[in-house]
């Protein structure tokens, strides 16, 4: 089975790395080397169906670089964070998410929002309207308030991902028999507005605000996933 390529991405200190591992291992580690650039696999089951994940959590958005080019490329969806205490974090993902749609040659690509730390609501500086107001200007991308910390919102953003990435390859299969009148994408995404209305989701940080709520089966429990963060890769394994 193939793996489903999912990319972090986001400014330095939003809780990208915290965001994975929580999804990935079930644990929230506070001390996280801000430098580690490493891709790490994950099998779930959302709707009984199995799925491969293959995430790379991305440092160093500061610059680009020829590297983010090769792995947004390869990239089937993007977690895009910013943290709700740090407004420029906000302003920075515009930039980012400029790049994915230039560097994949699409107006949409299969991306979510999350706004992490929702946890520290004393340091709050973005509010729940705003992220939705971003969420709105760009397309309806789906929104999530989400904390590493308590959990909230982990694997929902993950599965929305998965569950974006697989609604694009039908409709790209579907798209070509039936309709020659929608641009249908490289990347299956098909331009039609009218699809992706999908509604922004957020929440207090409790986790329960996915309508058809997914099943997300641990299978490091099982033993199948594994994370690879002993051996340093670069951003290449993910390609
Ligand atoms: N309160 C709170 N702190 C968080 C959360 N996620 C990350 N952090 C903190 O932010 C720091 C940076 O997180 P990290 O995942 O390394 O950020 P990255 O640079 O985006 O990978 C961590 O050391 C945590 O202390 C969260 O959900 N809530
Ligand atoms: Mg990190």
């Amino acid at each position: 089975m193939r793996d489903y390529k999912l990319v972090v991405l986001g400014a330095g200190g939003v809780g990208k790395s915290c965001l994975t591992v929580q999804f990935v291992q079930g644990v929230y580690l506070d001390t996280y080397d801000p430098t580690i650039e490493d891709s790490y696999r994950k099998t779930i089951d959302i709707d009984n169906k199995i799925f491969d994940l293959e995430i790379l959590d991305t440092a160093g958005v500061a610059q680009f670089t020829a590297m983010r080019e090769l792995y947004i490329k390869s990239g089937m969806g993007f977690l895009l964070v910013y943290s709700v205490t740090d407004r420029q974090s906000l302003d920075e993902l515009m930039e980012l998410r400029e790049q994915v749609l230039r560097i994949k040659d699409m107006d949409r690509v299969p991306m979510v929002l999350a706004g992490n730390k929702a946890d520290l609501n004393d340091e709050r500086k973005i509010s729940v309207e705003e992220g939705i107001e971003v969420s709105s200007k760009w397309g309806k991308v789906p929104f999530y308030e989400t904390s590493a910390l308590q959990r909230s919102n982990v694997d929902e953003v993950f599965v929305d991902l998965v569950r974006q990435i697989t609604r694009n390859e039908m409709q790209s299969v579907g798209g070509q028999d039936k309709s020659k009148s929608k641009s249908s994408l490289s990347n299956g995404y098909v331009q039609d507005g009218n699809k992706e209305a999908e509604t922004p989701k957020t929440s207090n940080n409790r986790g329960k605000n996915l309508v058809n709520s997914p099943t997300v089966d641990d299978s490091s429990r099982k033993g199948k996933s594994k994370v690879k963060n002993k051996k340093k890769k670069g951003p290449c394994s993910i390609l």
